[in-house]
């Protein structure tokens, strides 16, 4: 069976950003992959994260994946920091990257652009963010738009591995679906939409409650034209609430174009606004129980146990290739 692996980032509440980007796909591959799905809280703390709110995201994005229909049985949902094998294959692919490679990184530039002072841990995370990967010998790695270029040097990173030590890695693709992939934020569509963003009204979280929602829609930046019309260049944040009301609808991009034509944005955002509260309404629910019952650390054991058996026996691999001696 081929694997998958992908993660999140404790660093905020969930947005309909990761939904689509990411975690509605994981329901998909786990039926025909072995999968990893990993609340990636060491990647969080590369840039400050308060303890207490980074124990609650943690619990969150656990149980957020299996509110949205992650079945345990099947895949391994765990904290990244519960199997120390990712860390320490970090290292590894640390010396294997270059400074050159790191520092072309937007997401690198985008983060650290404007501040004072800058964490060394955000500027080699995508060698983390590789051995994450490349731990399991990946195949699959479902990710947003943004995540590409992280991913294409997790390639890199194996490929010289390969070179460097012999065949070992496969060389893992992405899965980006073709639509979602790329939510912009509500208040301004140049940029993506984003849980780490300090405007609470770019975003809509998947926690949210129904009116919020409603408001944040009827608030989201418009143009001062009329059509509800897709087109990203001169319309871009009509396009993107269209693209939303796309995804959560299940209709094209055509069909909604159609169904809204010669109409208003106040109608439009309206029937928007219930799209999406009726399919986050559900897994609201199911979120509330699992947190009520308590039953995530029980599933955070036992995915962590599971992973690390196989995280152990492929680093051990490793350390041989690049010549460790091996422990007695
Ligand atoms: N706006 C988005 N549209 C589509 N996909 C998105 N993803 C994130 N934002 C969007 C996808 O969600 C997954 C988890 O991302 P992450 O937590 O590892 O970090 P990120 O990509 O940096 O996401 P955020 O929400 O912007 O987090 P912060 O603000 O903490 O940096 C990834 O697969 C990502 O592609």
């Amino acid at each position: 069976m081929k694997t998958v692996f992908s993660g999140v980032q404790p660093s905020g509440n969930l947005t309909i950003g990761n939904y689509l980007g990411a975690i509605r796909n994981f329901v998909e591959l786990q039926h025909d992959y072995a999968c990893n799905f990993v609340v990636v809280d060491l990647h969080a703390i590369t840039v400050p994260q308060d303890p207490a709110a980074l124990r609650e995201q943690s619990e969150s994005v656990a149980s957020l994946y299996v509110a949205v229909g992650v079945d345990p049985q099947k895949a391994n949902i765990y904290m990244q920091s519960h199997v120390p094998q990712h860390a320490e294959l970090g290292w590894l692919l640390t010396t294997l990257t270059s400074m050159g490679e790191l520092e072309r990184m937007t997401q690198f530039k985008d983060k650290s652009s404007g501040k004072e002072s800058v964490g060394a841990g955000l500027f080699v995370y995508p060698s983390l963010m590789a051995a994450d990967i490349l731990l399991f010998n990946t195949d699959l790695v479902p990710v947003g738009e943004d995540q590409k270029q992280h991913l294409e040097l997790a390639r890199d990173i194996a490929g010289r591995f390969n070179h460097r030590y012999g065949e070992f890695f496969h060389i893992p693709e992405g899965y980006t679906p073709k639509v979602g992939a790329r939510i912009m934020s509500l208040d301004d569509a140049s940029k993506k939409m984003s849980k780490s963003n300090p405007n609470e009204g770019s975003r809509i979280n998947m926690l949210d409650a129904p009116d919020v929602i409603r408001k944040k829609i009827s608030r989201a930046t418009t143009d001062s034209g009329k059509e509800v019309r897709y087109d990203p260049a001169a319309k871009p944040e009509v396009s993107n609430l269209i693209s939303i009301y796309s995804e959560f609808s299940g209709l094209s991009i055509a069909e909604v174009e159609q169904r809204y034509e010669g109409q208003m944005y106040g109608p439009f955002k309206k029937e928007l606004a219930e799209v999406v509260v009726s399919v986050l309404e559900p897994i609201q629910q199911r979120y509330h129980e699992i947190r009520k019952s308590g039953e995530i650390h029980e599933i955070l054991r036992q995915g962590a146990d599971r992973a690390r058996e196989t995280a152990e026996r492929n680093l051990k691999l490793i350390y041989e290739r690049m010549g460790f001696i091996p422990k007695a």
